[in-house]
């Protein structure tokens, strides 16, 4: 498990917080995936696309011997697993993994560009992953994340929804 990353989870359709779990036990269970810390759950109003449910969204922290692609590819099997449809470009989905960071690198291939484009424009993405790491900083920035903060308008889009309690990375979904 020589490898770091973040992922972003976001869901606006059915059972909202049990595809967050869901998604979360099915990464853990995988042999070559650790999930090492988890955010709270935060409500967030939507951007890009603006008619359609508030999502809940939240961000965890991986250990992986996968590379950034066998990793987007287990993620993508997991929207599936659990009933995502690409029906319209920023629709509504049962669930969203994201791949926001890997170690420090730059990565850009035709499947997966990392860091994650304009993730540091959004609050959603943001305060989750701040919340588990109030120093992070993304490769190619001289300034910590926090930073980008200070210039984000829709910050007052996104609440506390469940509250992380603990330490134990469990504690989200026994709670
Ligand atoms: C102008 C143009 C301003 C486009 C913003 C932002 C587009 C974000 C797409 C944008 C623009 C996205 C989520 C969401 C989506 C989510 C919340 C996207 C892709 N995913 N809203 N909208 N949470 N709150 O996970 O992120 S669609
Ligand atoms: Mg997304
Ligand atoms: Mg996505």
């Amino acid at each position: 498990m020589e490898n770091k990353a973040y992922i972003a989870l976001g869901s606006n359709l059915g059972d909202r917080f049990g595809y967050l779990v869901q998604a979360i036990l099915l990464l853990g269970s995988n042999e070559e995936i650790s999930v090492v810390n988890t955010s709270s759950v935060y409500e967030t109003d939507p951007v890009g696309y603006t008619d359609q449910n508030q999502f809940l969204n939240m961000a965890i922290q991986v250990e992986t011997s996968l590379g950034p692609v066998e990793l987007l590819d287990t993620c993508l099997e997991i929207e599936l697993k659990l009933g995502r449809k690409r029906e319209m470009k920023w629709g509504p989905r049962t669930l969203d993994l994201d791949i926001l960071l890997y170690n420090h690198e730059n990565i850009e291939t035709e499947k997966l560009t990392v860091p994650h484009p304009r993730m540091s424009e959004r609050a959603f993405v943001i305060l989750p992953l701040l919340e588990m790491d109030p120093n992070l900083k993304l490769p190619n920035m001289a300034e910590p994340l926090k930073k980008c903060l200070l210039s984000i308008p829709d910050r007052e889009g996104v609440r506390i929804w469940k509250q992380k309690n603990g330490e134990d990375v469990f504690a989200l979904i026994e709670s």
